[in-house]
Protein backbone atom coordinates (compact mmCIF):
# COMPACT_ATOMS: atom_id res chain seq x y z
CA UNK A 1 0.00 0.00 0.00
CA UNK A 2 1.26 3.19 -0.74
CA UNK A 3 2.08 5.85 2.50
CA UNK A 4 -0.34 8.85 2.38
CA UNK A 5 2.47 11.35 0.98
CA UNK A 6 2.19 9.43 -2.57
CA UNK A 7 -0.11 10.97 -5.32
CA UNK A 8 -0.23 8.33 -8.32
CA UNK A 9 -2.44 10.32 -10.94
CA UNK A 10 -2.86 9.10 -14.65
CA UNK A 11 -4.61 10.24 -17.76
CA UNK A 12 -6.26 7.71 -20.33
CA UNK A 13 -3.60 6.06 -23.05
CA UNK A 14 -4.92 7.94 -26.09
CA UNK A 15 -5.56 5.70 -29.53
CA UNK A 16 -2.88 7.09 -31.93
CA UNK A 17 -4.80 5.54 -34.71
CA UNK A 18 -5.09 9.54 -35.68
CA UNK A 19 -4.74 13.32 -34.35
CA UNK A 20 -5.35 14.34 -31.08
CA UNK A 21 -8.26 16.88 -30.76
CA UNK A 22 -9.27 19.04 -27.68
CA UNK A 23 -11.21 16.78 -25.80
CA UNK A 24 -7.49 14.57 -25.39
CA UNK A 25 -5.77 17.92 -24.82
CA UNK A 26 -8.45 18.44 -21.56
CA UNK A 27 -8.13 15.42 -20.35
CA UNK A 28 -3.91 15.93 -20.13
CA UNK A 29 -4.55 19.39 -18.96
CA UNK A 30 -6.90 18.34 -16.48
CA UNK A 31 -4.90 15.55 -14.78
CA UNK A 32 -1.79 18.19 -15.11
CA UNK A 33 -3.21 19.99 -12.89
CA UNK A 34 -4.06 18.06 -10.51
CA UNK A 35 -0.99 16.56 -10.34
CA UNK A 36 0.53 20.14 -9.93
CA UNK A 37 -1.86 21.00 -7.36
CA UNK A 38 -0.38 17.96 -5.15
CA UNK A 39 2.92 18.51 -5.84
CA UNK A 40 2.32 21.95 -4.36
CA UNK A 41 0.81 20.69 -0.98
CA UNK A 42 4.21 18.96 -0.81
CA UNK A 43 3.00 15.18 -2.05
CA UNK A 44 5.91 12.64 -3.82
CA UNK A 45 3.91 12.71 -7.17
CA UNK A 46 3.86 10.70 -10.27
CA UNK A 47 2.11 11.10 -13.07
CA UNK A 48 1.76 9.09 -15.95
CA UNK A 49 0.61 9.40 -19.79
CA UNK A 50 0.37 7.44 -22.86
CA UNK A 51 -1.13 5.82 -25.68
CA UNK A 52 -3.10 2.74 -26.48
CA UNK A 53 -1.78 1.14 -29.32
CA UNK A 54 -3.07 -2.38 -30.15
CA UNK A 55 -6.21 -3.45 -31.02
CA UNK A 56 -8.37 -3.74 -34.30
CA UNK A 57 -8.73 -0.11 -34.85
CA UNK A 58 -5.21 0.18 -35.23
CA UNK A 59 -4.58 -2.54 -37.58
CA UNK A 60 -7.09 -1.31 -39.84
CA UNK A 61 -6.34 1.75 -39.76
CA UNK A 62 -2.75 1.20 -40.58
CA UNK A 63 -3.74 -1.24 -43.67
CA UNK A 64 -6.01 1.74 -44.72
CA UNK A 65 -2.70 4.11 -44.67
CA UNK A 66 -0.63 1.32 -46.10
CA UNK A 67 2.01 1.45 -43.74
CA UNK A 68 2.15 -1.38 -40.30
CA UNK A 69 0.63 -0.97 -37.20
CA UNK A 70 3.62 -0.45 -35.29
CA UNK A 71 4.51 2.80 -37.90
CA UNK A 72 1.39 4.38 -37.62
CA UNK A 73 2.04 4.09 -33.50
CA UNK A 74 5.40 4.97 -34.08
CA UNK A 75 4.13 8.17 -35.87
CA UNK A 76 1.04 9.12 -33.96
CA UNK A 77 2.10 8.79 -30.28
CA UNK A 78 4.98 11.12 -30.99
CA UNK A 79 2.16 13.35 -31.97
CA UNK A 80 0.24 12.85 -28.45
CA UNK A 81 3.74 12.86 -26.86
CA UNK A 82 4.37 16.17 -28.25
CA UNK A 83 0.81 17.83 -27.25
CA UNK A 84 1.64 16.68 -23.56
CA UNK A 85 4.73 18.50 -23.74
CA UNK A 86 3.11 21.99 -25.92
CA UNK A 87 0.72 21.52 -23.45
CA UNK A 88 3.22 21.93 -20.55
CA UNK A 89 2.04 18.69 -18.94
CA UNK A 90 4.67 17.72 -16.44
CA UNK A 91 3.94 13.71 -16.65
CA UNK A 92 7.02 11.74 -15.44
CA UNK A 93 6.49 8.91 -17.83
CA UNK A 94 4.77 8.31 -21.05
CA UNK A 95 3.82 4.48 -21.76
CA UNK A 96 3.65 2.88 -25.12
CA UNK A 97 1.76 -0.29 -25.15
CA UNK A 98 4.24 -2.05 -27.35
CA UNK A 99 6.61 -1.19 -25.23
CA UNK A 100 8.70 -4.80 -24.13
CA UNK A 101 7.50 -3.67 -20.53
CA UNK A 102 4.30 -3.83 -20.58
CA UNK A 103 3.94 -6.98 -23.02
CA UNK A 104 5.92 -8.43 -19.71
CA UNK A 105 3.55 -7.04 -17.38
CA UNK A 106 -0.02 -7.97 -19.11
CA UNK A 107 1.21 -10.97 -19.74
CA UNK A 108 2.50 -11.20 -15.57
CA UNK A 109 -1.48 -9.98 -15.14
CA UNK A 110 -3.23 -12.57 -17.29
CA UNK A 111 -0.45 -15.25 -15.47
CA UNK A 112 -2.18 -14.30 -11.79
CA UNK A 113 -5.91 -14.02 -13.29
CA UNK A 114 -5.50 -17.87 -14.67
CA UNK A 115 -3.60 -19.25 -11.59
CA UNK A 116 -6.81 -17.78 -9.95
CA UNK A 117 -8.99 -19.80 -11.99
CA UNK A 118 -10.70 -17.13 -13.61
CA UNK A 119 -9.72 -16.91 -17.40
CA UNK A 120 -11.34 -20.14 -19.11
CA UNK A 121 -11.83 -21.24 -22.83
CA UNK A 122 -15.01 -20.90 -24.82
CA UNK A 123 -17.14 -19.82 -28.01
CA UNK A 124 -17.79 -16.01 -28.70
CA UNK A 125 -20.50 -14.79 -30.63
CA UNK A 126 -21.73 -10.97 -30.84
CA UNK A 127 -22.31 -7.18 -31.99
CA UNK A 128 -18.74 -6.04 -32.10
CA UNK A 129 -18.10 -2.28 -32.93
CA UNK A 130 -14.52 -2.29 -33.85
CA UNK A 131 -14.60 1.80 -33.04
CA UNK A 132 -15.57 1.30 -29.11
CA UNK A 133 -13.24 -2.14 -29.34
CA UNK A 134 -16.28 -3.72 -27.57
CA UNK A 135 -19.11 -6.16 -27.93
CA UNK A 136 -22.77 -5.01 -27.33
CA UNK A 137 -25.73 -7.24 -26.42
CA UNK A 138 -28.32 -7.31 -29.37
CA UNK A 139 -30.75 -5.73 -27.46
CA UNK A 140 -28.19 -2.86 -26.78
CA UNK A 141 -28.10 -2.40 -30.84
CA UNK A 142 -30.78 -0.54 -33.27
CA UNK A 143 -30.95 -0.91 -36.91
CA UNK A 144 -30.87 2.08 -38.87
CA UNK A 145 -32.78 3.42 -42.06
CA UNK A 146 -30.08 2.68 -44.10
CA UNK A 147 -29.95 -1.06 -43.07
CA UNK A 148 -26.78 -0.42 -40.74
CA UNK A 149 -26.85 -2.23 -37.39
CA UNK A 150 -25.29 -0.23 -34.56
CA UNK A 151 -24.28 0.60 -31.14
CA UNK A 152 -25.75 3.09 -28.57
CA UNK A 153 -23.37 5.30 -29.02
CA UNK A 154 -23.96 5.31 -33.07
CA UNK A 155 -20.89 2.78 -34.66
CA UNK A 156 -21.70 0.15 -36.74
CA UNK A 157 -21.56 -3.17 -35.29
CA UNK A 158 -20.70 -6.37 -37.16
CA UNK A 159 -21.47 -10.62 -36.04
CA UNK A 160 -18.28 -11.59 -34.48
CA UNK A 161 -18.21 -15.54 -33.77
CA UNK A 162 -14.78 -17.05 -32.49
CA UNK A 163 -12.74 -18.96 -29.78
CA UNK A 164 -12.22 -16.98 -26.87
CA UNK A 165 -10.85 -17.07 -23.43
CA UNK A 166 -13.21 -15.46 -21.11
CA UNK A 167 -13.02 -13.87 -17.81
CA UNK A 168 -15.30 -14.59 -15.20
CA UNK A 169 -16.47 -11.09 -14.65
CA UNK A 170 -20.03 -13.50 -13.29
CA UNK A 171 -18.37 -13.92 -10.23
CA UNK A 172 -17.42 -10.58 -9.50
CA UNK A 173 -20.38 -8.76 -9.18
CA UNK A 174 -21.00 -8.83 -5.25
CA UNK A 175 -17.51 -8.09 -4.57
CA UNK A 176 -17.51 -5.06 -6.58
CA UNK A 177 -20.61 -3.92 -5.08
CA UNK A 178 -19.66 -4.06 -1.38
CA UNK A 179 -16.71 -2.52 -2.71
CA UNK A 180 -18.16 0.60 -4.14
CA UNK A 181 -20.47 0.73 -1.09
CA UNK A 182 -17.39 0.58 1.35
CA UNK A 183 -15.58 3.02 -0.68
CA UNK A 184 -17.75 5.74 -1.40
CA UNK A 185 -15.34 8.00 -3.21
CA UNK A 186 -13.70 4.95 -5.33
CA UNK A 187 -15.94 6.77 -8.25
CA UNK A 188 -16.86 10.08 -8.91
CA UNK A 189 -18.97 12.21 -10.24
CA UNK A 190 -21.91 11.05 -7.91
CA UNK A 191 -23.64 10.40 -12.11
CA UNK A 192 -21.24 8.23 -13.05
CA UNK A 193 -21.38 6.09 -9.68
CA UNK A 194 -24.80 5.55 -9.66
CA UNK A 195 -24.49 4.84 -13.31
CA UNK A 196 -22.00 1.82 -12.59
CA UNK A 197 -23.71 0.49 -9.41
CA UNK A 198 -26.98 0.30 -11.55
CA UNK A 199 -25.14 -1.60 -13.96
CA UNK A 200 -23.16 -4.04 -11.86
CA UNK A 201 -26.46 -4.91 -10.33
CA UNK A 202 -28.01 -5.69 -13.73
CA UNK A 203 -25.66 -8.43 -13.74
CA UNK A 204 -22.70 -8.97 -14.91
CA UNK A 205 -21.45 -11.46 -18.07
CA UNK A 206 -18.58 -13.06 -18.36
CA UNK A 207 -16.11 -11.00 -20.24
CA UNK A 208 -14.43 -12.43 -23.43
CA UNK A 209 -10.36 -11.37 -23.55
CA UNK A 210 -8.71 -12.67 -26.65
CA UNK A 211 -9.58 -12.53 -29.93
CA UNK A 212 -8.04 -14.58 -32.83
CA UNK A 213 -8.95 -12.62 -35.88
CA UNK A 214 -6.23 -10.46 -35.71
CA UNK A 215 -3.20 -10.34 -33.97
CA UNK A 216 -1.97 -6.74 -33.27
CA UNK A 217 -1.96 -7.63 -29.48
CA UNK A 218 -0.03 -8.83 -26.57
CA UNK A 219 -0.31 -12.53 -27.42
CA UNK A 220 -1.60 -14.82 -24.62
CA UNK A 221 0.65 -16.92 -22.23
CA UNK A 222 0.82 -20.13 -23.96
CA UNK A 223 -1.69 -19.60 -26.87
CA UNK A 224 -0.30 -17.21 -29.34
CA UNK A 225 -2.81 -17.86 -31.43
CA UNK A 226 -4.75 -15.70 -29.61
CA UNK A 227 -3.88 -11.90 -28.85
CA UNK A 228 -5.10 -10.46 -25.47
CA UNK A 229 -8.16 -7.64 -25.60
CA UNK A 230 -7.40 -4.23 -26.02
CA UNK A 231 -8.91 -3.53 -22.90
CA UNK A 232 -7.38 -5.84 -20.93
CA UNK A 233 -4.10 -4.57 -22.35
CA UNK A 234 -4.88 -1.07 -21.89
CA UNK A 235 -5.86 -0.93 -18.36
CA UNK A 236 -2.45 -2.82 -17.22
CA UNK A 237 -0.63 0.23 -18.57
CA UNK A 238 -1.40 2.17 -15.09
CA UNK A 239 0.63 -0.39 -13.34
CA UNK A 240 3.11 -1.78 -15.78
CA UNK A 241 4.61 1.92 -15.29
CA UNK A 242 4.99 1.09 -11.83
CA UNK A 243 6.99 -2.03 -12.56
CA UNK A 244 4.48 -4.79 -12.24
CA UNK A 245 5.08 -7.66 -11.71
CA UNK A 246 8.19 -7.18 -9.47
CA UNK A 247 6.16 -5.10 -6.59
CA UNK A 248 9.91 -5.10 -4.95
CA UNK A 249 10.93 -1.79 -7.35
CA UNK A 250 10.64 1.19 -5.87
CA UNK A 251 8.08 2.93 -8.29
CA UNK A 252 5.64 0.14 -6.65
CA UNK A 253 4.87 1.78 -3.82
CA UNK A 254 3.29 4.87 -6.21
CA UNK A 255 0.13 2.13 -5.95
CA UNK A 256 -2.69 2.51 -5.63
CA UNK A 257 -3.18 5.72 -7.88
CA UNK A 258 -6.56 8.27 -9.41
CA UNK A 259 -7.25 7.88 -12.71
CA UNK A 260 -8.79 10.60 -14.44
CA UNK A 261 -10.85 9.12 -17.65
CA UNK A 262 -13.39 10.54 -19.65
CA UNK A 263 -17.19 9.68 -19.14
CA UNK A 264 -17.15 7.19 -22.10
CA UNK A 265 -14.79 4.95 -20.32
CA UNK A 266 -16.27 4.22 -16.85
CA UNK A 267 -17.47 0.85 -17.18
CA UNK A 268 -13.63 -0.02 -18.34
CA UNK A 269 -11.90 1.18 -15.33
CA UNK A 270 -14.96 0.77 -12.51
CA UNK A 271 -15.77 -2.50 -13.51
CA UNK A 272 -13.68 -4.50 -15.21
CA UNK A 273 -10.07 -3.27 -13.97
CA UNK A 274 -10.81 -3.42 -9.92
CA UNK A 275 -12.26 -7.13 -11.07
CA UNK A 276 -8.77 -7.93 -12.79
CA UNK A 277 -6.85 -6.76 -9.88
CA UNK A 278 -9.35 -8.34 -7.04
CA UNK A 279 -8.67 -11.57 -9.49
CA UNK A 280 -4.43 -10.97 -9.52
CA UNK A 281 -4.47 -10.24 -5.42
CA UNK A 282 -3.30 -6.49 -5.93
CA UNK A 283 -5.03 -3.17 -4.78
CA UNK A 284 -7.99 -1.15 -6.27
CA UNK A 285 -7.40 2.11 -7.71
CA UNK A 286 -7.78 4.79 -4.87
CA UNK A 287 -10.18 6.62 -6.82
CA UNK A 288 -11.48 6.80 -10.83
CA UNK A 289 -12.93 9.99 -11.97
CA UNK A 290 -14.83 10.36 -15.10
CA UNK A 291 -15.01 14.43 -16.72
CA UNK A 292 -17.49 15.33 -19.17
CA UNK A 293 -17.37 15.62 -23.00
CA UNK A 294 -16.09 19.00 -24.71
CA UNK A 295 -18.67 20.11 -26.92
CA UNK A 296 -18.20 22.67 -29.66
CA UNK A 297 -21.12 25.35 -29.01
CA UNK A 298 -22.91 22.71 -27.25
CA UNK A 299 -22.70 20.41 -30.14
CA UNK A 300 -21.12 16.93 -30.36
CA UNK A 301 -17.66 17.47 -32.26
CA UNK A 302 -17.21 14.81 -34.98
CA UNK A 303 -15.50 15.02 -38.09
CA UNK A 304 -18.42 14.78 -40.33
CA UNK A 305 -19.70 18.12 -39.08
CA UNK A 306 -16.08 19.63 -39.68
CA UNK A 307 -16.06 21.33 -35.92
CA UNK A 308 -13.49 19.30 -34.47
CA UNK A 309 -10.81 21.52 -33.12
CA UNK A 310 -7.02 21.24 -33.26
CA UNK A 311 -5.32 21.74 -29.61
CA UNK A 312 -2.37 22.82 -31.23
CA UNK A 313 -4.04 25.96 -33.58
CA UNK A 314 -6.20 26.70 -30.25
CA UNK A 315 -3.19 27.35 -28.06
CA UNK A 316 -1.35 29.27 -30.71
CA UNK A 317 -4.29 31.57 -31.06
CA UNK A 318 -4.99 32.20 -27.63
CA UNK A 319 -1.73 30.89 -25.90
CA UNK A 320 -1.39 27.97 -23.53
CA UNK A 321 -2.34 29.26 -20.70
CA UNK A 322 -5.36 31.08 -21.64
CA UNK A 323 -6.72 27.58 -23.04
CA UNK A 324 -5.33 25.89 -19.39
CA UNK A 325 -7.70 28.28 -17.55
CA UNK A 326 -10.41 28.38 -19.66
CA UNK A 327 -10.84 24.62 -19.51
CA UNK A 328 -10.28 24.29 -16.40
CA UNK A 329 -12.50 27.42 -15.09
CA UNK A 330 -15.38 27.78 -17.91
CA UNK A 331 -16.66 23.71 -17.49
CA UNK A 332 -17.06 22.41 -14.27
CA UNK A 333 -15.11 19.27 -14.04
CA UNK A 334 -17.38 15.88 -14.29
CA UNK A 335 -20.20 17.81 -15.89
CA UNK A 336 -20.69 18.28 -19.95
CA UNK A 337 -18.87 21.83 -21.24
CA UNK A 338 -19.17 23.77 -23.78
CA UNK A 339 -16.77 25.87 -25.55
CA UNK A 340 -15.90 28.64 -28.41
CA UNK A 341 -13.70 31.29 -29.49
CA UNK A 342 -15.83 33.86 -27.72
CA UNK A 343 -16.47 32.06 -24.50
CA UNK A 344 -12.83 32.00 -24.63
CA UNK A 345 -12.00 35.79 -25.32
CA UNK A 346 -14.43 36.62 -22.34
CA UNK A 347 -12.75 34.54 -19.86
CA UNK A 348 -9.05 35.44 -20.80
CA UNK A 349 -10.34 39.19 -20.92
CA UNK A 350 -12.33 39.26 -17.60
CA UNK A 351 -10.77 36.81 -15.36
CA UNK A 352 -7.05 37.15 -16.42
CA UNK A 353 -6.40 40.57 -18.71
CA UNK A 354 -9.09 42.94 -16.53
CA UNK A 355 -8.29 40.70 -13.28
CA UNK A 356 -5.14 39.52 -12.30
CA UNK A 357 -2.92 40.74 -15.12
CA UNK A 358 -4.68 44.42 -14.24
CA UNK A 359 -4.27 44.00 -10.33
CA UNK A 360 -0.80 42.92 -10.47
CA UNK A 361 0.00 45.61 -13.03
CA UNK A 362 -1.59 48.57 -10.95
CA UNK A 363 -0.03 47.63 -7.91
CA UNK A 364 3.42 46.37 -9.31
CA UNK A 365 3.77 49.61 -10.85
CA UNK A 366 3.00 51.92 -8.47
CA UNK A 367 5.73 50.60 -6.37
CA UNK A 368 8.13 50.55 -9.46
CA UNK A 369 7.29 54.52 -9.35
CA UNK A 370 6.84 55.25 -5.56
CA UNK A 371 8.68 52.81 -3.41
CA UNK A 372 11.86 52.73 -5.55
CA UNK A 373 11.16 49.30 -7.14
CA UNK A 374 11.71 47.40 -3.71
CA UNK A 375 8.68 46.15 -1.53
CA UNK A 376 7.62 48.60 0.65
CA UNK A 377 7.40 48.68 4.67
CA UNK A 378 4.22 47.02 6.01
CA UNK A 379 3.37 49.81 8.72
CA UNK A 380 0.29 49.46 11.12
CA UNK A 381 -2.88 47.27 9.94
CA UNK A 382 -6.09 48.82 9.62
CA UNK A 383 -9.58 46.49 9.83
CA UNK A 384 -9.55 46.39 5.60
CA UNK A 385 -5.84 45.15 6.02
CA UNK A 386 -6.54 43.13 8.23
CA UNK A 387 -9.49 41.22 6.45
CA UNK A 388 -7.79 41.73 2.72
CA UNK A 389 -4.89 39.27 4.64
CA UNK A 390 -6.83 37.32 6.03
CA UNK A 391 -9.16 36.17 3.34
CA UNK A 392 -5.90 35.87 0.93
CA UNK A 393 -4.48 33.36 3.87
CA UNK A 394 -8.03 31.62 3.71
CA UNK A 395 -8.41 30.87 0.33
CA UNK A 396 -6.24 27.80 0.39
CA UNK A 397 -8.87 26.29 2.38
CA UNK A 398 -11.44 26.53 0.12
CA UNK A 399 -9.08 25.72 -2.63
CA UNK A 400 -7.99 22.68 -1.21
CA UNK A 401 -11.38 21.55 -0.70
CA UNK A 402 -12.48 21.54 -3.62
CA UNK A 403 -9.42 20.40 -5.12
CA UNK A 404 -10.12 17.32 -2.94
CA UNK A 405 -13.29 16.70 -4.63
CA UNK A 406 -12.09 17.32 -7.73
CA UNK A 407 -14.13 20.24 -8.38
CA UNK A 408 -11.36 22.20 -10.36
CA UNK A 409 -13.58 24.70 -11.49
CA UNK A 410 -14.18 25.45 -7.80
CA UNK A 411 -11.01 25.74 -6.94
CA UNK A 412 -10.35 28.58 -9.77
CA UNK A 413 -13.63 30.59 -8.74
CA UNK A 414 -12.30 30.56 -5.55
CA UNK A 415 -8.53 32.58 -6.58
CA UNK A 416 -10.25 34.49 -8.86
CA UNK A 417 -12.53 35.35 -6.13
CA UNK A 418 -9.92 36.70 -4.22
CA UNK A 419 -8.64 38.57 -7.11
CA UNK A 420 -11.98 40.82 -6.76
CA UNK A 421 -11.69 41.28 -3.49
CA UNK A 422 -8.69 42.54 -3.81
CA UNK A 423 -9.35 44.83 -6.33
CA UNK A 424 -12.29 46.49 -4.44
CA UNK A 425 -9.40 46.50 -1.69
CA UNK A 426 -7.30 48.49 -3.61
CA UNK A 427 -9.50 50.69 -5.30
CA UNK A 428 -11.55 51.27 -2.11
CA UNK A 429 -8.08 52.20 -0.40
CA UNK A 430 -7.33 54.78 -3.45
CA UNK A 431 -3.39 53.94 -2.87
CA UNK A 432 -2.77 56.81 -5.64
CA UNK A 433 -4.31 59.39 -3.66
CA UNK A 434 -2.30 58.79 -0.54
CA UNK A 435 0.93 59.12 -2.36
CA UNK A 436 1.12 62.77 -1.35
CA UNK A 437 -1.30 62.70 1.80
CA UNK A 438 0.08 59.62 3.44
CA UNK A 439 3.27 57.80 1.98
CA UNK A 440 3.49 55.25 4.80
CA UNK A 441 -0.14 54.59 4.21
CA UNK A 442 0.12 54.14 0.90
CA UNK A 443 3.06 51.77 0.68
CA UNK A 444 0.76 49.57 3.41
CA UNK A 445 -1.59 49.16 1.28
CA UNK A 446 1.15 48.51 -1.57
CA UNK A 447 2.22 45.75 0.12
CA UNK A 448 -0.76 44.46 1.15
CA UNK A 449 -2.09 44.41 -2.56
CA UNK A 450 1.31 42.97 -3.86
CA UNK A 451 0.91 39.85 -0.78
CA UNK A 452 -2.12 38.99 -2.31
CA UNK A 453 -0.68 38.92 -5.87
CA UNK A 454 1.94 36.51 -4.53
CA UNK A 455 -0.63 34.72 -3.30
CA UNK A 456 -2.72 34.25 -6.06
CA UNK A 457 0.38 33.78 -8.16
CA UNK A 458 1.24 30.97 -6.08
CA UNK A 459 -2.51 29.46 -6.26
CA UNK A 460 -2.51 29.67 -10.23
CA UNK A 461 0.57 27.70 -10.77
CA UNK A 462 -1.27 24.00 -11.23
CA UNK A 463 -3.40 25.80 -13.67
CA UNK A 464 -0.96 28.47 -15.73
CA UNK A 465 2.38 27.52 -14.41
CA UNK A 466 3.98 29.84 -16.78
CA UNK A 467 2.43 32.89 -16.26
CA UNK A 468 1.92 32.20 -12.71
CA UNK A 469 6.16 31.34 -12.63
CA UNK A 470 6.33 35.19 -14.66
CA UNK A 471 4.43 37.08 -11.57
CA UNK A 472 6.18 35.47 -8.84
CA UNK A 473 9.21 36.41 -10.83
CA UNK A 474 8.08 39.70 -11.08
CA UNK A 475 7.71 39.90 -7.05
CA UNK A 476 11.10 38.24 -6.68
CA UNK A 477 9.46 35.23 -4.74
CA UNK A 478 12.53 32.01 -4.85
CA UNK A 479 12.12 29.01 -6.66
CA UNK A 480 11.99 27.22 -3.27
CA UNK A 481 9.53 29.46 -1.82
CA UNK A 482 6.54 28.86 -4.62
CA UNK A 483 5.14 25.98 -2.28
CA UNK A 484 1.74 25.68 -0.16
CA UNK A 485 3.80 25.74 2.64
CA UNK A 486 4.64 29.50 1.73
CA UNK A 487 0.70 30.80 1.41
CA UNK A 488 -0.15 32.65 4.16
CA UNK A 489 2.26 33.69 6.97
CA UNK A 490 5.07 31.91 6.29
CA UNK A 491 6.02 33.68 2.90
CA UNK A 492 5.11 37.24 3.65
CA UNK A 493 6.38 39.41 1.09
CA UNK A 494 9.91 40.86 2.89
CA UNK A 495 10.27 44.90 3.01
CA UNK A 496 13.18 46.05 0.38
CA UNK A 497 12.85 42.92 -1.86
CA UNK A 498 13.97 44.61 -5.31
CA UNK A 499 11.34 43.74 -8.04
CA UNK A 500 11.63 43.24 -11.75
CA UNK A 501 10.90 45.89 -14.03
CA UNK A 502 6.71 45.42 -13.74
CA UNK A 503 5.55 43.42 -17.38
CA UNK A 504 2.17 42.57 -18.65
CA UNK A 505 1.53 39.01 -18.33
CA UNK A 506 -2.04 38.52 -19.51
CA UNK A 507 -2.43 40.61 -22.25
CA UNK A 508 -6.22 41.93 -23.36
CA UNK A 509 -7.82 39.31 -26.22
CA UNK A 510 -8.57 41.18 -29.72
CA UNK A 511 -10.72 38.99 -32.17
CA UNK A 512 -9.36 38.99 -35.22
CA UNK A 513 -11.69 41.09 -37.78
CA UNK A 514 -13.06 38.42 -39.98
O1 LIG B 1 -10.69 5.68 -25.02
N1 LIG B 1 -14.39 15.67 -24.57
O2 LIG B 1 -8.77 6.46 -25.99
P1 LIG B 1 -9.31 7.74 -26.78
C1 LIG B 1 -13.64 15.40 -23.50
N2 LIG B 1 -7.53 4.24 -25.49
N3 LIG B 1 -12.77 14.39 -23.45
C2 LIG B 1 -12.66 13.62 -24.52
C3 LIG B 1 -13.41 13.82 -25.69
C4 LIG B 1 -14.32 14.93 -25.69
N4 LIG B 1 -15.06 15.27 -26.74
N5 LIG B 1 -13.06 12.86 -26.57
C5 LIG B 1 -12.11 12.11 -25.97
C6 LIG B 1 -9.52 5.57 -25.30
N6 LIG B 1 -11.86 12.57 -24.74
C7 LIG B 1 -8.72 4.40 -24.75
C8 LIG B 1 -8.45 4.64 -23.29
S1 LIG B 1 -7.37 3.92 -20.94
C9 LIG B 1 -6.74 2.53 -20.29
C10 LIG B 1 -7.69 3.54 -22.60
C11 LIG B 1 -10.89 12.08 -23.76
O3 LIG B 1 -8.09 8.31 -27.41
C12 LIG B 1 -11.55 11.24 -22.70
O4 LIG B 1 -10.87 11.42 -21.48
O5 LIG B 1 -10.46 7.42 -27.63
C13 LIG B 1 -11.27 9.86 -23.20
O6 LIG B 1 -11.45 9.00 -22.13
C14 LIG B 1 -9.86 10.05 -23.66
O7 LIG B 1 -9.91 11.27 -24.36
C15 LIG B 1 -9.22 8.94 -24.48
O8 LIG B 1 -9.87 8.73 -25.66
Amino acid sequence: MSDNNKFYITTPIFYPNGAPHIGHAYTMIASDALARFNRLEGKDVRFLSGTDEHGQKMQQTAEKEGITPLALADRNSAVFRGLLAQLNCSNDDFIRTTEDRHRKSVQALWRRMQENGDIYLGKYGGWYSVRQEAYFDEGETTVGEDGVRREPLGSPVEWVEEESYFFKLSAYGDKLLEYYDNHPEFIGPAERRNEVVSFVKSGLKDLSISRTTFDWGVPVPDDPDHVMYVWVDALTNYITALGFPDEENALWSYWPGVHIIGKDIIRFHAVYWPAFLISAGLPLPQRVYAHGFLLNKGEKMSKSVGNVVDPFNLVEHFGLDQIRYFLLREVSFGQDGSYSDEAIGTRINSDLANGIGNLASRSLSMIARNCDGQIPECGPLTAEDEAMLAAADGVIETVREAMEKFAIHRAMAAIIGLVSEADRYFAGQEPWALRKTDPERMATVLYVTAEVVRQVAILLQPAMPTSAGKLLDLISIPQTQRDFAHLGQAGRLKAGTPLEKPAPVFPRYVAPEE
